[in-house]
């Protein structure tokens, strides 16, 4: 292949819901470019793009997959990407080194849930869009609905560049309002010829390019008095608005497809190489905000999207030529650690095929393979360039699951392939919980998780048990209790004593500790000697008063009886979760001259406050998630009810682009699997998002579950 310059490369990414037929349409983009000689089909697993066995078993795209054609003297990268939102990760490294997304509407449901999150995204990266309705040969094809669907979706924006003759099997030509021609196709491989515009589709053709010329025109003032002259604009007239309209984000061309066919698809591309920015025309940003040019002549700088492990090949990273150029063997630097990076061979992308190249250019996308150290989201400079591009920032996790190896021996090695699969996959979160004693995984739904799961028994063979996670409760109190707690043992050797009296209270911020307390009938005034105040790594904090008078305890067994009170806060008396937010006042007790000793005091610490809490209107506290649904209109009242059902406090609800925004609080512990449920509830059709909001005191009926639940494990101490 040669070098392709800068204003010759289009990157694309095709977006768009579950088997809307972008696998399929970059398949016939490439036999078009003619880098395959053949089509293959998702039905017999033989796609250039869906090539990873995972991907053929299930018959759909799972991975972003980099891919590219030859048209027009032309590079057009593309991204084929996941239509789930399960793998929402692949959408957003594919927006961070595209410039243009195409997004592929299904004729027969028109815009999906996918869609719309897709759109999302495209308005957040500031990233021009082309619509396209696809399979439109299919008997189920509806222009007009999926057009309405369209237009309620993205509004005004949407411009109309081609509309079908014939929708279903017999679709075989379209009418275009930019070049005015009619396209019949004689084939199904792309052979077409251009008619006049039949009579009987005169107006409606006329009326939609007069639409066209004018949204074109506004986007541009010498053309807007162009038009005004003229009433007219010129073929490349219009494509000059449309252009900075589609930079711009002001405008979405609608084109017609049937991917599977090959019909309209050359026009797509013809149309991306002709109106689609070149990567010089789009903005890139450093992490510091820094607007920094596309330019080719400039010392090289590469991000760094993606990586993967493929056979026989091994580590592969996956690149933008972020500005430069680079070569074949050329060192680069990562501005991050220093550390020096040999790009040992370049390759241009086709999936699985890989072809070398001795130089990319600015704007251009590639991989290389074998890097030391550097990991995706990274920059690699040459020269003394400190650039470091903005990463790219991945959804917080919906789905939570706790895992563990079937044999204890794969734990560690467990370990590692999990860290290896979050650094292919960033939206796949491992953390080891302490607090829990559980290695907790969170991806973008239980799909997500599963298909991790049969990579660890098929790849790595590793057996794993995944299971419901447990709830980072916390604890605290609500009130004043006092509690005294004597340990002692004298069975055999040395024996061991150590008495505590304390006095607890709830921590209320602001507000500072007194020494007078009306509790349990008894007025206590302590002698407030000294304070420490301890911030929890879970939230909240514990302060510590000596108030011992008269020697009753000696300063040195002090710090025993906070290790004791500390060892029971991180493992609450309750539940056995964090507690938090507690005043503790030791302000007597009693020592033997030869039995006491820092371990006596140290228990008795501990038990004492273990007693005092539960007198102290202990409460539990949970966490409460934001949840925000995007459902369509027709399924909302199962959302709700289940929602409902969950413990879930409804905050609002609104209309969308034909779609309804639920926002809710809700309680972790209700939401295990919610992306299963509310998949199943509306066949896929809706998804939501969740972020911790803050901790509450759970319900009564919770609470005396939960502590029974412990209680029937908790181990006398
Ligand atoms: N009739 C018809 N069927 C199509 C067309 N394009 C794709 N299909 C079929 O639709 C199904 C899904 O096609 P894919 O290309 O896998 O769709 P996708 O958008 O890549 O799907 P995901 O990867 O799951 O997001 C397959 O059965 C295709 O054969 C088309 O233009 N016309
Ligand atoms: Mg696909």
């Amino acid at each position: 292949m040669k070098v392709y310059p800068t204003q010759n490369i289009r990157n694309i990414v095709l977006l768009g819901g579950t088997k809307s037929g972008k696998t399929t349409l970059v398949e016939t983009m490439m036999f078009e470019g003619k880098v395959i000689d053949r089509r293959g089909t998702v039905e017999a697993k033989t796609t250039v793009s869906d090539n990873a066995e995972i991907e053929q078993i299930y018959q759909r795209s799972i991975y972003p997959t980099l891919l590219y054609t030859e048209f027009m003297d032309n590079k057009l990268n593309i991204i084929d990407t996941p239509g789930s939102d399960d793998f929402i990760g692949g959408v957003i490294s594919a927006f961070k080194v595209a410039d243009t997304g195409v997004m592929i509407v299904n004729a027969q449901q028109g815009v999906e849930v996918g869609t719309e999150i897709f759109a999302r995204y495209a308005e957040k990266f500031k990233k021009p869009l082309i619509l396209a309705i696809n399979q439109l040969d299919h008997e189920k094809a509806n222009w007009d609905s999926a057009l309405d669907s369209v237009k309620q979706t993205f509004g005004k924006k949407v411009v109309v560049i081609q509309y079908p003759v014939e929708t279903g099997p017999n679709f075989n030509s379209f009418i275009d309002v930019l070049k005015m021609k009619m396209y019949v196709f004689k084939d199904e491989n792309g052979t077409r010829e251009e008619h006049e515009i039949p009579a009987n589709h005169k107006d409606e053709a006329s009326e939609l390019h007069q639409i066209l010329a004018e949204v074109a025109a506004e986007n541009d003032e010498s053309l807007m008095e162009l038009f005004f002259d003229k009433g007219v604009l010129s073929e490349e007239e219009i494509r000059v608005g449309l252009r900075i309209g589609l930079a711009k984000s002001e405008v979405f061309p609608l084109f017609c497809l049937s991917g599977k066919k090959d019909m309209g698809v050359k026009r797509l591309m013809e149309f991306i190489i002709n109106v689609a920015p070149a990567p010089d025309k789009t903005i890139q940003k450093l992490k510091d905000g820094t607007v920094v040019p596309c330019d080719s002549s400039a010392q090289p700088s590469i991000f760094i999207y993606k990586t993967s492990v493929e056979p026989h090949l091994g580590d592969v990273s996956f690149f933008r030529v972020m500005s430069g150029k680079i070569v074949e063997g050329c060192d680069l630097v990562n501005p991050e650690n220093g550390a020096k990076e040999r790009l040992t061979a370049i390759y241009a992308v086709a999936g699985k095929k890989k072809e070398k190249l001795t130089e990319m250019v600015a704007g251009d996308i590639g991989c290389t393979v074998k890097l030391k150290t550097v990991k995706t989201n990274q920059t690699l400079n040459g020269g003394n360039k400190e650039w470091v591009f903005e990463p790219m920032v991945f959804p917080p996790s919906k789905y939570r699951t706790a895992i563990k190896a079937k044999v204890e021996k794969d734990e560690e090695k467990l370990g590692e392939i999990l860290n290896k699969a979050h650094a292919e996959d960033p939206t796949i979160v491992i953390e080891y919980s302490k607090e829990l004693k559980q290695t907790i995984l969170s991806g973008q739904g239980e799909h997500h998780i599963n298909i991790l799961k049969w990579h660890l028994t098929n790849t790595h063979k590793i057996e794993v048990d995944l299971f419901p996670p447990k709830i980072p409760y916390r604890e605290t109190i609500t009130k004043v209790a006092l509690a005294d707690y004597r340990h002692r043992k004298q069975s055999g050797g040395a024996g061991q004593f150590g008495e505590v009296h304390i006095l607890i209270e709830p921590v209320v911020e602001g507000v500072a500790a007194n020494n007078r307390f009306k509790v349990e009938g008894k007025e206590l005034v302590l002698n407030l000697k000294s304070k420490e105040e301890y911030k929890m790594d879970w939230g909240g904090k514990l302060e510590y008063y000596n108030c011992i008078v008269g020697g009753a305890i000696d300063a040195r067994f002090m710090p025993a009886i906070l290790k004791g009170i500390m060892e029971k806060m991180e493992e609450g008396p309750l539940t056995g979760s964090y507690a938090r937010d507690i005043r503790v006042f030791v302000y007597d007790g009693k020592m033997h001259p030869v039995d006491s000793n820092e371990i006596s005091f140290k228990l008795a610490g501990r038990n004492a406050f273990k007693e005092a809490f539960k007198k102290a209107g202990p409460k539990i506290m949970e966490p409460i998630y934001n949840v925000e649904v995007l459902v369509p209109s027709d399924c909302m009242g199962d959302v709700m009810s289940d929602l409902q059902n969950r413990r879930a406090m409804i905050e609002g609800m609104s209309s969308e682009k034909g779609f309804e925004v639920l926002k809710a609080r809700v309680p972790l512990a209700e939401l295990n699997k919610y992306s299963t449920t509310l998949s199943s509830l509306t066949s896929g059709r809706a998804t939501f998002t969740m972020t911790f909001a803050e901790y509450q005191q759970v319900p009564a009926e919770v609470q005396e579950k939960l502590l029974k639940d412990y209680e029937s494990n908790d181990k006398d101490e």
